[in-house]
């Protein structure tokens, strides 16, 4: 059976850009295919965070992947820090990779431009990502676009590791959607909508209130021409409402956009068919929120599930470098 695998980093509130590039695919996922799924929150110390708030991120993270549809007796959903493999794997990808190579990520240029302390963990992010896939032999990795190049580079560390070491990885493929692979930011929609660059009017967060989100999407910045036309580089904004508006009805966008000649319906309707599909993900999440004890045990449970794979793939990693057994 195909392994998936993949993962949301807890640091922040979830957006509708995770919710239709990720987290909506990993629920089709679940029942077709046997699938591990991650917070992770060792990648959300890359960036300076907040230590004492990180633990209810992480568990508002959790509910929010149940909330969404995931079913913890289907598939494997647990916490990256409490498999300790992912970290010592790690390592050997961090050995593994080029300075060169990791130079080159965009998604280190961007972040990096915007701190004044930039870690060294900023930089390595690609590796830990690289081994939290590999660890668990997986086949295919459900991603919005903005992760294609961190996937790429997965790829190409588990293809060296194999040709110098012998066959250790799986070589994972990504899976990037056709539509809403990159939700852009409301305000500003050459910018990828985000939970670390602060655009609130910009960011349709999962748990906005109805109100909100139709007063964000109606605010939405599109051009001063009117047409309506799906056209990316041309018409960014009206072109992002369109891949909303197509995630949410299952409509090829340019289809859609032969229905309107103004923007006001486009927004009036995205607007209420992003309401509608987060309606019942809310609804759910007040409920799971309520039970920490719940989440917690959902998780630990997910962690025993997730190590019983890693432990087999660590060992073999670790013999592969002869790194000598204890
Ligand atoms: N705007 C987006 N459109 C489509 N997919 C998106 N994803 C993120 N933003 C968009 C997908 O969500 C998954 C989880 O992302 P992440 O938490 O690992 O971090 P990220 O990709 O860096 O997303 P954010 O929200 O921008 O987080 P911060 O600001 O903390 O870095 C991934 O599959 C991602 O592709």
């Amino acid at each position: 059976m195909t392994r998936v695998f993949s993962g949301i980093q807890p640091s922040g509130d979830l957006h509708l850009g995770n919710y239709l590039g990720a987290l909506r695919r990993f629920v089709d996922d679940q029942h077709e295919h046997d699938s591990v799924f991650c917070i992770v929150d060792l990648h959300a110390l890359t960036l300076p965070h907040d230590a004492a708030a990180l633990p209810g991120k992480t568990l508002e993270a959790a509910a929010m992947y149940l909330a969404a549809g995931l079913d913890p007796e289907v598939c494997t959903l647990f916490v990256q820090s409490q498999v300790h493999e992912h970290a010592e794997l790690a390592w050997l990808m961090e050995c593994n990779a080029a300075y060169g190579e990791l130079s080159r990520m965009t998604q280190f240029k961007d972040k990096s431009a915007r701190g004044e302390f930039v870690s060294a963990g900023l930089f390595t992010y690609p590796a830990l990502m690289a081994a939290d896939i590999l660890l668990y032999d997986t086949d295919r990795v459900p991603v919005g676009d903005d992760q294609r190049q961190h996937l790429e580079f997965a790829r190409d560390v588990a293809e060296r590791f194999n040709s110098r070491f012998g066959p250790t990885f799986v070589v994972p493929e990504a899976a990037i959607p056709t539509v809403a692979a990159r939700v852009m930011d409301l305000q500003n929609p050459t910018n990828k909508m985000s939970k670390s660059v602060s655009s609130p009017q910009g960011t349709v967060l999962m748990l906005d209130a109805p109100k909100d989100i139709e007063k964000k999407i109606k605010r939405a910045v599109t051009d001063t021409d009117n047409e309506v036309r799906f056209d990316i580089e041309a018409k960014p904004g009206v072109s992002n409402l369109l891949g909303v508006l197509s995630a949410a009805t299952g409509e090829p966008p340019e289809k859609l956009a032969e229905r309107y000649d103004q923007y006001g319906p486009l927004k009036a309707d995205t607007a209420a068919a992003v309401i509608e599909l987060l309606r019942p993900v809310q609804e759910r999440y007040a409920e799971l929120i309520a039970d920490e004890a719940e989440l917690r045990r959902i998780l630990a449970a997910g962690a025993d599930k997730a190590q019983a794979i890693a432990s087999v793939t660590m060992a073999r990693a670790r013999s592969a470098v002869g790194l000598l057994p204890r």
